[in-house]
């Protein structure tokens, strides 16, 4: 008798394509088919059929307080009994505005979105519209979501599927994405020298987490900064997955730096369907209805979704979560090097926060090219492993790992442990 799962993905391959509404959800990375889930609450979800999960996922990222926070599903069914959209100004706009620019000092304007992918793809449009210049630049295995011009060498679920230039995307557009190797100054030197005044913006990953998870090298960032400064190039940080999550300010609180335009989703919508983007004043006024650059959206700024992401904001204030999540993400990564040395395996672990990721090779990873050595096959094995010992990991190497506040010492003692296992 197949699983409850597999007969519902069965009929989903009749009705969706790949059976999944988002590519990286098929367990094409890993092999195998993808389980349904029935609910999910804090660190745990239950599949059709009933089987108990560790969750190290938490929806990509959105679900920093565990799932089904009762903070969170409060705030929704508040909002929810005074209407569910309006598509007129809402106060709930205005709270979140007044947050995100609270929290994030280079935010000046901001505009809610509905994905983290609207939240970049308007990005490059208004860099486009405020520089008049066409050209950006961004990074190979970084990924922005699914927008056109980002879908050139991107990470994720193209990278996954081995289609990092996407079909569909016109060559005369891809031709103005120029794509550099990762934490290679004399690369991003050389594009500026070449033709920084051609450039409208560059875009980057704060921290690149769609090709596994690795880190700028020291003055990386602060460089790219200095040539955008220079060549008046708009500097474009995603913070989609890192905002809100490594710090209440994004990574680049932590950097110190400021990005001229920022891009936000996940944790903002609190499971939710929401993004945002916003940084300068003078090249947000470019926006319609002030400026000529347009951008619009129906649920932008929905009720209920910003609703979430409110609670959820709250709680991780209230909570003082960046401490509990970079203490939770040591313990973890503790744990996990323990295994690799008790097993003899020369593989890297790499993590930030409360995002990890552990590449099937010897480290350390850079970029794109260094994670790519890693062995597929092994991970794959590792994965169904794990997740036959009850621990969901990202069904991909190129992606990586969610800790959140609900993950207990007792959770991460039983990870570790299947973890171990599943690594011989
Ligand atoms: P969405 O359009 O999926 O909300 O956000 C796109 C996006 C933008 N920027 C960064 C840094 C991102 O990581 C993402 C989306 N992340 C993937 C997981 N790596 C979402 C999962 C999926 O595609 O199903």
């Amino acid at each position: 008798m197949s699983s409850l799962s597999s007969q519902a993905f069965a009929e989903a391959r009749q009705m969706i394509p790949g059976g999944v509404n988002s590519p990286v959800r098929a367990f094409r990375g890993v092999g195998g088919e993808p389980f349904f889930v029935q609910r999910a609450s804090g660190s745990k979800i239950w599949d059709l059929d009933g089987r108990e999960l560790l969750d190290f996922v938490g929806t990509w990222g959105p679900a920093i307080l565990g799932h089904a926070p009762k903070a969170v599903l409060d705030a929704v069914a508040e909002a929810a009994a005074k209407g569910v959209s309006f598509g007129i100004p809402n106060p709930y706009e205005l709270e979140m505005a007044r947050t995100i620019l609270a929290w994030v000092p280079s935010i000046e304007k901001v505009r809610m979105v509905n994905s983290g992918t609207e939240a970049t793809m308007s990005c490059l449009r208004l860099a486009r519209g405020y520089t008049g210049r066409d050209k950006i630049v961004k990074f190979e295995g970084c990924y922005h979501g699914h927008a056109d011009s980002l879908l050139v060498k991107a990470g994720s679920g193209a990278l996954t599927h081995g289609q990092p230039d996407s079909a569909g995307v016109p060559a005369a557009l891809a031709a103005l994405t120029l794509t550099l190797p990762y934490n290679d100054l004399s690369a991003l030197e050389a594009v500026f020298a070449r033709e920084g005044r051609e450039i409208a913006a560059v875009i980057v990953e704060s921290i690149p987490a769609n090709a596994g998870l690795y880190l700028p090298r020291p003055g990386y960032l602060e460089r790219m900064r200095e040539l955008c400064t220079k060549f008046g190039v708009v500097l474009i940080f995603d913070e989609v997955m890192t905002g809100f999550r490594l710090a209440k300010g994004g990574y680049q609180e932590i950097c110190g730096l400021r990005p001229d335009l920022t891009a936000l989703g996940k944790v903002i919508g609190g499971g939710l369907p929401v993004g945002a983007f916003g940084g300068r004043a003078e090249i947000m006024n470019c926006l319609s209805p002030d400026g000529p650059v347009y951008q619009a959206g129906t649920l932008s700024g929905n009720p209920l979704a910003l609703a979430a992401g409110l609670a959820q904001l709250r709680e991780l204030e209230r909570l003082d979560a960046y401490r509990q999540l970079e203490e939770r993400g040591a313990a973890f990564e503790e744990r996990i090097r323990a295994a690799l040395r008790r097993t003899g395996r020369d593989y890297c672990a790499q993590r930030i926060g409360s995002m990890f990721c552990l590449y099937f090779t010897p480290g350390p990873v850079w970029n794109l090219a260094d994670a790519q050595r890693s062995d597929r096959t092994a991970f794959a094995r590792f994965f169904h492993a794990c997740l036959a010992g009850g621990v969901y990991l990202a069904p991909s190497q190129f992606e990586a790992g969610f800790l959140s506040l609900a993950h207990s010492e007792a959770d991460l003692d039983l990870a570790a442990e299947v973890m171990e296992r599943s690594l011989v």
